[in-house]
């Protein structure tokens, strides 16, 4: 039964960043055994980065203070300024991260858009660039799982095993964007190790659906670890006592694996009461892990529109391009929450469109 409280606070459905920290977490992070991390003495750091290292099957890991500085650290490693970095088109390094693999890293992206975010070797060989007077040369290959700007997609394993054999024998490294890996592997029932085994690094998020307030791993060899934690450094992420964060990271890499489905069946469900709703397009079955993204064009509304209109029904999700709206579901918003969603749609929609049509 929702509660009092429950029912005052709006559905928050822009994203599953904004999990809040359960009470274990919180426990362990006030009893968390500190240290200096920039000299790596923090035991609770240390500890995260090992069992990361475990579960992943690789040989080191390092803790950052985010996904985007995850990704970027595994760019500037792996290239050169100069180079270019092949990735979709609406890959979250491409589309949602400030240009930072430009004005950081000094690489340039080579975006290529790809039906339900599927980069295949088909697709990105045409687009490989030797060292030439003219050319910037392609450095790095980065491949996003699950897909976020396609609505939570899982690559296939085939296309990540040629992706990455295809690019070995081009001596190309290529790096996962693995921000929601977990969520792959739960639908997928093979094991984040299994899935990641062929790409050279991995960033994965322990902020997003896994629930801990803040922070990232970035997995792979000893030696670009190694070099990662500098450019950590010279990127102004070193964290002294970091095991504050890290005591969370534990328990939300342990512990909400195991919960995921939850929200996979939570964001199915929601597709599938959104397909019912006059106005809105969208393939329920398309939805296979947490993230729902539907068409709105037909409510006559725009996606900023739609969501504003939304948000006061209490309702928040959040726009994805002009006309497409993207929900989240995440351990923060129940089977009670999603009704309420659902209600709210229906009952916004069922009143009239806005006066300001969409064009
Ligand atoms: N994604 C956020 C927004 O930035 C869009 C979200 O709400 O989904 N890779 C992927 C695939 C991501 O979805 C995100 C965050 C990141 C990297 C970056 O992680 P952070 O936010 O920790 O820098």
């Amino acid at each position: 039964m929702p509660t009092e409280a429950s029912i005052s606070q709006p559905v928050e459905l822009r994203s599953d960043t904004f999990t809040k920290p359960t009470m274990a977490m919180r426990r362990a992070m006030a009893a968390a055994e500190v240290g200096d991390d920039v000299y790596g003495e923090d035991p609770t750091v240390n500890r995260l980065e090992s069992r990361a290292a475990e579960i992943f099957g690789r040989e080191a890991a390092l803790f950052v203070p985010s996904g985007s500085m995850g990704n970027l650290l595994a760019i500037k490693t792996w290239t050169q300024p100069s180079n270019e970095v092949i990735c979709e088109e609406r890959a979250h390094v491409n589309e949602y991260e400030i240009a930072s693999m430009s004005a950081l890293a000094g690489c340039f992206p080579r975006a290529i858009p790809a039906p339900d975010g599927f980069l295949s070797w088909e697709l990105i060989e045409p687009q490989i660039r030797t060292r030439s007077i003219h050319n910037s040369e392609t450095g790095l290959i980065c491949l996003e799982n699950t897909h976020n700007m396609h609505g939570g997609t899982v690559l296939p394993q085939s296309v990540i095993d040629d992706v990455c054999a295809c690019a070995h024998a081009a001596r190309l490294p290529v790096h996962l964007d693995g921000a929601r890996i977990f969520n792959a592997a739960v639908a997928s029932g093979k094991s984040v190790a299994e899935i990641t085994r062929p790409f050279d690094s991995v960033m994965f998020c322990l902020s997003k659906g896994l629930g801990a307030p803040v922070g990232s791993m970035l997995v792979g060899p000893r030696e670009f670890v190694e070099k990662a934690r500098i450019g950590r450094k010279l990127l102004g992420g070193g964290m002294r006592q970091a095991g504050i964060l890290a005591a969370a990271g534990l328990i939300a890499l342990e512990e909400t694996p195991k919960i995921l489905h939850l929200d996979h069946a939570n964001a199915r469900y929601l597709a599938e009461g959104l397909a019912k709703i006059p106005g809105i397009a969208i393939d329920p079955k398309k939805v296979v892990t947490n993230i729902v993204i539907f068409d709105v064009r037909a409510t006559g509304r725009t996606a900023v529109q739609f969501c504003e209109e939304l948000a006061t029904h209490r309702v928040l999700a959040g726009d994805t391009t002009k006309y497409s709206v993207r929900m989240v579901t995440h351990y923060d918003v129940d089977r009670a929450g999603i009704e309420r969603a659902l209600g709210a749609v229906e009952k916004m929609l069922s009143s009239r469109a806005p006066a300001v049509a969409a064009r």
